[in-house]
């Protein structure tokens, strides 16, 4: 019974901000703001788990009376996020919450902006420890590398080759997981899986598309591709079913229910994880107002209550900088995928 209402509750949410979400992603203006006002810059335009974790952060900030202002550049690079941040620092935001495209890249604006007492944190995607106050994590780092090594040596029977997908080569959530999953696949138990390639689609879904068609070129007897990107599974998805491979290869990762429904119910993809990611959203909305109103400073220790998602305390990052966890990965099959599809 919790699950339903938590359910239905997160569906009327997602469906209410996804709407104002796609108006103001990407949008102008050089106003200054009231001083209630907490910005959100995402990875790129164009990717539904963004538009829904932009939504939740909406809708999180609204509910507490403050003003919101949704940013995602065309392209997922932090040349492109730096003016946006350049923006906001002259419309003098109270918050900024930053999916990072690179680890480092972004500390020289984002140190500027912290200098013009803007508070700064990072959400799913972190900036380094020194360019953020704390950083929203949806799931343990360790814990998803973990689990998309044992999918993959589940779906591949033990053994064989496989490849990973990825999202950009400088985005930090991604590099975070496949970094554990090298470590992982260390283990005496997965000697015998090969990672052949590690490739790169960018969020993109052409470019996600046509590096599956070259994985599959170049790596005849692949079992598995592992997309640690909700971009990337869908394309690789597709391309397993317009080329009749399903069964052949696999693939598993990280994907959108509402995205994905159909490949798990024809068995491209056997099964997958993710967590919700306009509770990721909602979640930075309580952590931009816990900052800005001086609750916590983002130190190890600090607690704060976070709406409908209850009460939250920050804990030491792996990186040595300091995280908010969301939850564990949860795990999308054939027999409970109908009832997220509708969700996210
Ligand atoms: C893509 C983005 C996002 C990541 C998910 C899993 O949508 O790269 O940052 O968290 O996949």
């Amino acid at each position: 019974m919790k699950n339903l209402v938590r359910k239905v509750l997160t569906l009327s949410v997602g469906m209410a901000v996804l709407c104002s979400a796609v108006v103001f992603a990407g949008g102008q203006g050089g106003q200054k703001t009231d001083g209630n006002t907490h910005a959100i810059v995402f990875k790129s335009t164009g990717n539904p788990y963004g538009e829904r974790q932009m939504g939740g952060f909406e809708a999180g900030i609204k509910e507490q009376g403050g003003n919101v202002i949704l940013r995602a550049p065309d392209q997922p690079t932090a040349e492109a996020q730096i003016p946006m941040i350049e923006q906001l620092i002259a419309q003098k935001v109270a918050s900024i919450c930053i999916v990072g495209n690179d680890f480092d890249a972004l500390q020289p604006v984002l140190t500027r902006a912290k200098n013009a007492g803007i508070k700064i944190f990072s959400l799913d995607s972190s900036v380094n420890p020194a360019s953020r106050l704390t950083h929203v994590n949806q799931a343990d780092t360790q814990a998803i590398g973990d689990t998309l090594v044992e999918a993959a040596f589940d779906q591949a029977g033990g053994s064989g080759e496989i490849a990973i997908l990825s999202a950009t080569s400088q985005a930090s959530n991604q590099n975070a997981w496949i970094a554990v999953m090298q470590e992982t696949l260390k283990q005496p138990k997965y000697a015998n899986l090969k990672l052949v390639k590690v490739a790169y689609g960018d969020d993109l879904r052409d470019k996600s598309t046509s590096e599956t068609e070259g994985l599959l070129a170049s790596y005849p007897n692949l079992k598995v591709i592992v997309a640690p990107t909700t971009v990337g599974i869908a394309a690789a998805a597709k391309v397993i079913e317009d080329k009749n491979l399903i069964g052949k290869v696999k693939i598993t990762g990280l994907g959108l229910p509402s995205e994905m429904a159909e490949y798990i119910t024809n068995g491209s993809c056997p099964y997958m994880y993710l967590w919700n990611p306009i509770d990721v959203g909602y979640l930075g909305a309580y952590v931009a107002t816990a900052l800005t109103t001086g609750k916590i400073t983002g130190a190890v220790g600090n607690s704060f209550a976070a709406g409908r998602l209850g009460n939250y305390t920050i804990t030491k990052a792996p990186d040595g900088g300091t995280e908010v966890l969301l939850g564990p990965p949860f795990k999308f099959d054939a027999a409970n995928i109908n009832d997220w599809k509708g969700v996210y």
